[in-house]
């Protein structure tokens, strides 16, 4: 639970935000890299939010969107390229921890323009001239509503049904332990709203590609136990995408394979990105502070979903990783 004090720092910033908005009048937006669909969603609900209320917003991400962020409403507005002299009061970032982990031009967060950061990671830099951030929501979309509703904006059916989308992602369909009685809440008024949550998830969840079939059953086969079978890891090599043609999106919930097994409290996904360069994303179930282990090596997260990047051989990276969690799971980690 948040303290009384951090509630009131949050109310204060909410309505510095709110005057923020109402005063600018064109907004720069952006997301983190390897965007997902709450990044994608806030920045969209946000967006479209200020356009109904007459101000302009420029969504930008630096790679082209792949399915299922591709698919939400409005995906099509956003641009990889910022036309240079244009002019902007305010940028917005969403959903990012660290200005390192923005997947735009980060040419706007080194400049003068204030900058707007609203985010849900427990590993927040606090990188903004504004920092709306609150760990203890599931989702930035949720955030993005408070925004939207301090700012005096409209919600319409596709802003709704981007912000059921962003929480419905981040808490797994309403599964993961972040799903709170405001996150559903919050869903129920967005299907008033709008959203048809039927729609929604099978979009969101349920279109699978066939590329995404065949990288799923090959990833399967690397599937390794340790710990007694409390550490469940999955590794997917850049042979592995190039086979299949498949891309990085597409394996974001393979993770959740080995995170459901019986015994597994910690759930691993190691994809390279680089011929020596590897992404581990981590989940656990009860008691490892993932955001705390990744911490250890230089990345960050939420408790209980977490990653960082490295760069070496496999073998090296796996084995230090493997040493470190297991200190982790044994209470061993101060
Ligand atoms: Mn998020």
């Amino acid at each position: 639970m948040p303290s009384e004090s951090t509630f009131r720092h949050f109310e204060t910033t909410l309505k510095e935000i709110a005057l923020f908005l109402e005063e600018g009048k064109r907004f720069i937006i952006m997301t983190h890299k390897d965007s997902d669909p709450d990044g994608i969603g806030s920045m969209l609900a946000l967006g479209r939010a200020l356009e109904n209320g007459g101000k302009e917003a420029l969504l930008v991400s630096d790679e082209p969107l792949h399915a299922p962020v591709s698919l939400l409403k409005g995906a099509e507005k956003i641009v990889q390229d910022v036309e240079s002299g244009l002019y902007f009061d305010g940028v917005i970032v969403m959903d990012s921890g660290e200005i390192k982990r923005v997947g735009g031009p980060l040419s706007y967060l080194e400049g003068p323009l204030p900058v707007i950061n609203i985010d849900h990671h427990e590993s927040n830099g606090l990188f903004g001239d504004f920092n709306l951030v609150d760990s203890s929501r599931s989702s930035t979309s949720e955030l993005v509503f408070e925004v939207i509703g301090a700012a005096g904006l409209r919600i319409d059916a596709d802003t709704a049904e981007n912000i059921f989308a962003g929480i419905q992602a981040d808490t797994g369909s309403f599964r993961y332990n972040n799903t709170t009685a405001s996150s559903m809440r919050i869903a129920a008024d967005m299907i008033d709203l709008g959203a048809n949550p039927w729609q929604i998830s099978r979009t969101m969840m349920q279109e699978r590609s066939l590329s995404q079939l065949k990288l799923l059953e090959i990833a399967l086969g690397s599937l390794e136990f340790y710990h007694n079978g409390e550490i469940g890891v999955v590794t997917i090599s850049l042979d592995m995408f190039n086979s299949t043609q498949a891309g990085m999106v597409e394996s974001n919930r393979f993770i959740d394979y080995p995170r459901f097994v019986q015994g597994v409290e910690l759930a691993v996904l190691i994809r390279q990105t680089g011929e020596n360069d590897y992404k581990f994303s981590l989940r656990s179930n009860d008691r490892v502070n993932v955001a705390e282990l990744s911490g250890r090596f230089g990345g960050g997260g939420h408790i209980r979903a977490a990653g960082f990047e490295c760069h070496g051989p496999l073998v090296c990276l796996k084995d230090k990783f493997l040493k470190e969690a297991g200190r982790y799971l044994d209470g061993k980690c101060d």
